[in-house]
């Protein structure tokens, strides 16, 4: 006879930037199996409509906590507002971040550098901060942060987005590090080329752009990304994926890919 284990019925994911992309991915693919969600966005119309549609189709939980990674006081405020049902969080998986413009690092604008920093690598700390400790406590936990192929070497006009990733890469190693004595696991996940509202957002809201810039290439989805990660939340206990490097199968590296001539 063949059992299966469902390792995620009644688990609580916390997921940030849950509200488009690859977060939305996750919270569909963990939804499917069986977890209650705690939702973080700061679009909270979407929220509400994913929570309404997640709790209907597979009969979970889901509880939004609309705040910006960005602002530290809020965060730690609203995770003491959870209530104690969903205070122990199994799963966090840090997902909020973006990147605006493809600047020269001479060039490009200070203070929106300063929003893909301290969201990218401030705000996922924040999560980490405040999230981890009550893990320990309680002696399980598995913290999942979206990196990028971005982060394994520099590319023309992504010099601040590929730092930032770079830092999500060491971030996850140290902390990786600062918990090998404890049952919890940390994975980073490093997705190459996904289609996503990510791109137009790169390019400040050009959507021609950033359709263009996936023509001829067959792009990975958040799906696709969802199960690179809903694959090293579901191994067993013992087995720490530390990380997923997955791209698009004409991506080789952050540089090369090939792409068919399209007329
Ligand atoms: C985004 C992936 O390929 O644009 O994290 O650097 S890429």
């Amino acid at each position: 006879m063949v059992t299966t284990v469902n390792r995620m019925k009644d688990k609580i994911v916390f997921i940030t930037g849950a509200s488009s992309g690859i977060g939305e991915a996750c919270a569909r693919k963990f939804a499917s199996q069986g977890a209650n969600l705690i939702l973080n966005a700061r679009n909270v119309p979407r929220l509400d409509e994913l929570k309404k549609e997640l709790e209907t189709t597979f009969q979970i939980a889901v509880f939004l906590l609309p705040f910006d990674v960005r602002d530290r006081n809020i965060v730690a405020a609203s995770l003491k507002s959870l209530p104690e049902n969903w205070k122990n969080i199994d799963i966090l998986i840090n997902n909020a971040g973006l990147v605006i413009g493809i600047d020269k690092e001479f060039e490009g604008d200070l203070d929106e550098w300063d929003i893909v920093i301290d969201t990218n690598i401030k705000g996922l700390l924040t999560m980490t901060r405040l999230v981890v400790p009550g893990m320990i406590e309680r002696g399980s936990g598995h913290i999942i942060n979206i990196g990028s192929i971005a982060g394994e070497a520099a590319y023309p006009g992504g010099s601040i987005y590929c730092a930032t990733k770079a830092a999500v890469r060491f971030l996850s190693d140290g902390l990786r590090i600062d918990l090998v004595d404890t049952p919890l696991r940390v994975t980073n996940i490093k997705p190459g080329m996904v289609e996503t509202n990510f791109s137009v957002v790169r390019y400040r809201g050009d959507k021609q752009t950033a359709d263009n810039f996936y023509k001829g290439i067959r792009v990975l989805t958040g799906e696709d990304v969802a199960e690179s990660v809903y694959f090293a939340a579901s191994a067993p206990p013992h087995v720490q994926i530390a990380e997923i490097l997955v791209m698009p199968t004409n991506q080789a590296t952050g540089t090369i890919s090939y792409k068919e001539a399209i007329e």
